[in-house]
């Protein structure tokens, strides 16, 4: 990884942004990683309440964080908080990460493993208090690649003046084996985010999504 990346940045407008490394991490190097991460890592498949009901997530999920950050609750759910050291390659992985992105620090980390295409992730934003007004988020991908999808978050007012939408309001990405896509800036205020079922994505897909919690007081 000694050459630079070549990336492709796109301006969401209004302060937000993506950038996508396809080729972030050397495909064999991957292979491994995908295949420690679904052998190594204590997947669960939480019960989270969605709009009053209760439902099991769609995906697996594990936490890892740095000792002593407050704790990360969504949809209900407070996951265990696993320690860096118990995974080493995952520490490797961040390693490569920070990297990439030269300023970040990232100390925590959701992972999200989707059996197969009937696995998904609902439209969403990670915009929990304890990520900060503007959080980076730095998401990498292992296996089958899966359609990204982003699209503006609704107001009031984009409803009146353009119900169908419009098409710079809709974005999609094919997250490829071994890449990197980063969101920052306003995206989680003003955008949502999925990764929606498809039925012809055979295999599994592991999805490491790095975050900084920002400590108390900060
Ligand atoms: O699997 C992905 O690419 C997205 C995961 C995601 O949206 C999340 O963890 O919040």
């Amino acid at each position: 990884m000694g050459e630079k990346m070549s990336r492709s940045t796109l301006d969401l407008g209004n302060g937000s942004e993506v950038i996508y490394f396809e080729k972030f991490l050397p495909p064999h190097q991957s292979w491994d990683w995908l295949k420690y991460l679904d052998e190594g890592i204590p997947w669960t498949r939480p019960t989270i309440r969605v709009y009053g009901r209760s439902l099991t997530q769609p995906r697996d999920t594990c936490y890892v964080a740095s000792e002593g950050l407050p704790e990360l609750k969504y949809s209900g759910y407070q996951p265990v908080v696993h320690l860096w050291d118990e995974f080493p390659p995952l520490k490797d992985i961040l390693k490569a990460v920070h990297e990439a992105l030269p300023g970040s620090r990232f100390n925590s980390l959701l992972l999200n493993r989707y059996k197969d295409g009937s696995d998904y992730v609902a439209w969403h934003s990670d915009d929990e208090k304890l990520y900060g007004p503007t959080p980076e988020i730095a998401s990498v991908s292992f296996g089958r690649e899966r359609e990204f999808l982003l699209k503006k978050r609704p107001t009031r007012s984009s409803k009146v003046e353009s119900p169908r939408g419009r098409s710079k309001d809709k974005h999609s990405f094919m997250l490829k084996h071994g890449s990197l896509l980063v969101m920052k800036g306003y995206t989680q205020r003003d955008w949502l985010h999925s990764v929606p079922k498809r039925a012809s994505a055979l295999g599994v897909r592991i999805n490491l999504t790095f975050r900084h919690v920002q400590s108390s007081g900060c």
